[in-house]
């Protein structure tokens, strides 16, 4: 990756991170009181209220910020998608999908709620996440500004999106994917949740098409440049594990851009979607969209 341009060398993405990082985490942890039924709403915080690196939520933050939107009108749509990704992780994790046993640092819901309990506090959290839109949203934000973005939420997440992704993802298992039907996953399963995060933030800010259209194009190159980095990242933790089990192949039935590109050829590609992503930048206020370019960044050198 190039280094960084003059005007946004000065810009530290470490502290503006974690500022608003604060602030979603405050919004999230009171927007799931511990109502009873205990259960369900213990179920939802444990895995909402585990602490994420929130990637998604400041980028709602940022892209609304970057044309000229408060951080006040905005904030409910970035506890939303927080919460649509958590409930992805959630099922993502259940035995019937992935059979993932840990997640964020602790055993995954199912593990301590119980498989039932994980399946109906991930269906909450999506209806959740559009009741606090619909109840937290302030008056002055204009209607049709919260209509197109709840549809864009709604569509990222749903069978054209999200849910399309994994259900190819797992039609794919054990089967050869070449590159195509790879990206096809990679982008419905995880770009469109972040791009959508993104729009989001532009249209609730005040964003006109254009500047929407090029924020919106911008997140497709970062949402899939996230998912490649965590294939290059699964591959290097797997060729390690790899090591420790003497030859045991752990990586049978799954398309990933490091079995397909190589390793080499993974991160050429990381870059190359940088690059992409900083020129739909390009016709921005440098210094304004600042917090964007470096958050390209920051998921291109991620290390978890
Ligand atoms: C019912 C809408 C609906 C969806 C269920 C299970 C499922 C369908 C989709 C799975 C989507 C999924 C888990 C995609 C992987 C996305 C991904 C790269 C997650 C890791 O994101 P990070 O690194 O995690 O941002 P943290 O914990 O930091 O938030």
């Amino acid at each position: 990756i190039s280094p960084p341009s003059p005007a946004a060398a000065g810009f530290d993405l470490e502290t503006y991170m974690a500022a608003r990082g604060r602030r979603v985490e405050e919004a999230l942890e009171a927007a799931v009181p511990l109502l009873p039924p205990a259960k369900i709403h213990s179920a939802m915080r444990y895995s909402l209220l585990a602490g994420g690196k929130r990637v998604r939520p400041i980028l709602t933050l940022a892209a609304s910020e970057l044309v000229g939107g408060g951080e006040a009108a905005v904030m409910p749509f970035a506890c939303a998608v927080e919460m649509i990704h958590t409930m992805s992780l959630v099922h993502d994790d259940l035995p019937c999908v992935d059979d993932g046993h840990h997640r964020r640092g602790r055993p995954a819901n199912h593990r301590v709620f119980g498989d039932a309990a994980a399946v109906l506090a991930g269906d909450a959290l999506i209806f959740l996440a559009f009741e606090h839109i619909a109840a937290r949203t302030a008056g002055d934000v204009p209607p049709e500004r919260i209509l197109r973005a709840v549809a864009e939420l709604a569509a990222a997440a749903g069978s054209g999106g999200m849910i399309a992704g994994q259900i190819v993802d797992l039609d794919s298992e054990r089967k050869e994917v070449g590159r195509e039907v790879l990206e096809y996953i990679h982008v419905q399963k995880t770009a469109r949740l972040i791009e959508a995060a993104a729009v989001a933030g532009a249209i609730v800010g005040g964003g006109n098409d254009g500047e929407v259209e090029r924020i919106k194009r911008y997140a497709r190159c970062v949402g899939l440049l996230f998912q490649v980095v965590d294939d290059v990242l699964d591959a290097t933790r797997t060729a390690e594990e790899l090591g420790k089990t003497a030859g045991r192949d752990l990586t049978v039935g799954k398309a990933t851009y490091p079995k397909l590109l190589g390793m080499a050829g993974s991160r050429e590609f990381a870059c190359q979607l940088v690059k992409r992503s900083e020129e739909e930048l390009a016709g921005f206020d440098a210094e304004r969209a600042a917090p964007l370019y470096h958050l390209a960044r920051f998921v291109a050198c991620r290390e978890h």
